[in-house]
């Protein structure tokens, strides 16, 4: 069982309280006057990939502090708990394991008793035969011609992992095979898709652990009819449609011979499935053996996550850096700003991954909270980013903690534009770190020529108060090994983080909701149902809707 400990009790809560008070002030400059091996201090290797922790409000005492709260809230026990299946999803009464999924060293790990590194090498088979058929053309649609396009169709976990991969992962691309994403309910979404594919050469994968969601089965259900309207037949559906599910009843009534079903578990959240059969897209797409490596990157992650202490793990000390802004900092949002422009996925991948594992406010003792949990997750690539909202971050009044994410070799020769890039990047995080005093954008204007009264009029509005907190990871290149790494890295800091604050971070109540909602509603939108009982606004927007619907 996961410890049910609320950490501001603790011990060193209180210490990190008191220290916080004393180091809330400091100037990250200073932190760097007084300690000139602080880079070197507050930076971390993992194969090829560096951490600088360095430009964040904090010394080794605030590591010290962290290392003991994480201490105090079990956190070894915890990971302990969920690489062995322990049951740490309590409100769902599962085990978590998606760490079994990547276990590429096949060691056996034990589920009541039974190995699930057997049926998990199974489906690895399964994935591997399916999609090396898929790319040499083996396998034929319906009237001979090889699979050209993949359309996954998912939404949420079973959606936005693979995409996520498969545009990070661009240069690794099958030349032959193209991938697609279909998740919104909105017609808009499947109509446009199609109208880029060929029914006889397309090949839809139906992602839905539950296989039950409203929005992909609405969107299997329409790609199913128009594969048929086109010209393909009933027995034709078995070449072009596959499902991966943990729901074999629901994929046969769909219409899906049980042969064309990949499998995954109960104990694998919806929102780390990206490593369960829901990247059979990534197979076909990339190809298995490139699969395979984002696997060993994300094994290697979980191993150092699992066996380092906390001065050396690197998901741990992004959690108390997390922790240290969102509790003490009182920061509400953290970014997340890769500069790589086929990361244009991974801020969104890890809204969910962050937002839907931390977003709770009862603890694990059924009690609500009287802290903050986790922060609101957003970002986009560099340097778009400096283009749109980073005047917020350099000058507005939330502190914002950054990941700033890039590589030193990009996969693409094109001019200058990488060195170009990546001094963006560095500029960007000395700039935040830095800001520009009062006298320095005095002599800056001066040196423009200003007159003492213009200076007077704009001075105020040129300072940059600097001390913005970032964190710096710097790759070889983007490959699928050093992706896999980083997706594990964040993946456990989330879970270490929900570990400290003492609540759930594998269960998503949140999402139901909604969900059961918008079922009731269906009926009343289409008018065939009667809106009594709904609230005064609902029963406005839909008479409006229907009213509106009638006009044209
Ligand atoms: C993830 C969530 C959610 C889920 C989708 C799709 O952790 O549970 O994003 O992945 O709602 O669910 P299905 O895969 O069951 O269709």
């Amino acid at each position: 069982m996961l410890s049910k400990i609320n950490p501001t009790t603790t011990q060193t809560w209180e210490k990190l309280t008191a220290h916080y008070q004393q180091i809330k002030d400091k100037k990250l400059t200073e932190f760097f006057d007084e300690d000139p091996l602080r880079f070197e201090t507050f930076s971390q290797r993992f194969k090829n990939i560096l951490i600088d922790f360095s430009k964040n409000q904090l010394g080794k005492d605030t590591m010290e502090l962290f290392s003991r709260l994480f201490n105090e809230c079990k956190i070894s026990e915890s990971i302990e708990h969920q690489f062995t299946g322990g049951k740490i999803n309590r409100t769902e009464n599962r085990a978590v394991l998606h760490t079994a999924l990547r276990n590429i060293s096949k060691s056996p790990i034990y589920l009541e008793g039974k190995n699930v590194m057997l049926s998990i090498n199974e489906v690895w088979k399964q994935m591997e035969v399916f999609s090396n058929k898929i790319i040499n053309g083996e396998h034929k649609g319906y009237t001979g011609k090889p699979i050209s396009d993949i359309i996954n169709v998912g939404i949420g976990g079973s959606d936005l992992g693979p995409q996520m991969v498969y545009e990070a992962l661009k240069p690794y691309h099958q030349k032959r095979i193209k991938c697609h994403y279909v998740s919104n309910i909105d017609g808009a979404h499947m109509a446009e898709t199609l109208k880029k594919v060929n029914p006889e050469t397309c090949l839809f994968i139906i992602a839905s652990k539950t296989f039950t969601t409203q929005e992909t089965m609405t969107n299997a259900n329409s790609a199913r009819d128009w594969f048929l309207e086109k010209g393909g037949g009933i027995n034709d559906i078995s070449s072009h449609f596959v499902a991966v599910s943990t729901n074999s009843e629901k994929v046969v009534e769909f219409g899906i011979d049980p042969n064309n079903m990949f499998v995954f578990w109960d104990w694998v959240g919806g929102r780390y499935s990206l490593w369960s059969s829901i990247g059979l897209s990534l197979c076909c797409g990339l190809g298995f053996s490139s699969y395979w490596k984002l696997l060993e990157g994300a094994h290697e992650m979980d191993i150092h996550f699992r066996n380092e202490s906390f001065e050396n793990n690197i998901p741990l000390q992004m959690a108390a850096i997390g922790i240290w802004y969102t509790n003490f900092f009182e920061a509400e949002s953290e970014a997340i700003l890769p500069y790589d422009q086929n990361m244009h996925r991974f801020a969104a991948y890890f809204q969910q991954g962050n937002m839907e594992s931390n977003g709770k406010s009862v603890d694990r003792n059924s009690k609500k909270v009287d802290y903050s949990t986790g922060p609101i997750i957003w970002g986009e690539p560099g340097t778009n980013g400096q283009h749109a909202f980073y005047q917020l971050i350099h000058q507005g009044t939330h502190t914002i903690p950054c990941d700033f994410i890039g590589f030193v070799n990009s996969h693409y020769q094109m001019g200058d534009h990488h060195p170009k890039l990546m001094a963006n990047f560095f500029a960007q995080t000395e700039a935040l770190m830095k800001g520009k005093s009062k006298i320095e954008a005095q002599s800056e204007l001066e040196a423009m020529g200003k007159t003492s009264n213009e200076i007077k009029e704009i001075l105020d509005f040129k300072v940059f108060e600097g001390s913005k907190p970032s964190t710096s990871i710097l790759g070889e290149i983007l490959d699928e090994k050093t992706l896999g790494s980083l997706i594990a890295c964040y993946e456990h800091k989330i879970f270490a983080q929900g570990i400290v604050w003492n609540i759930y971070s594998y269960d998503q109540w949140g999402v139901e909701l909604g969900k059961a909602l918008a079922n009731e509603l269906v009926p009343m939108v289409k008018g065939k149902a009667t809106s009594k009982g709904k609230d005064a606004s609902t029963i406005g927007l839909l008479n409006a809707y229907l009213e509106l619907s009638k006009s044209r």
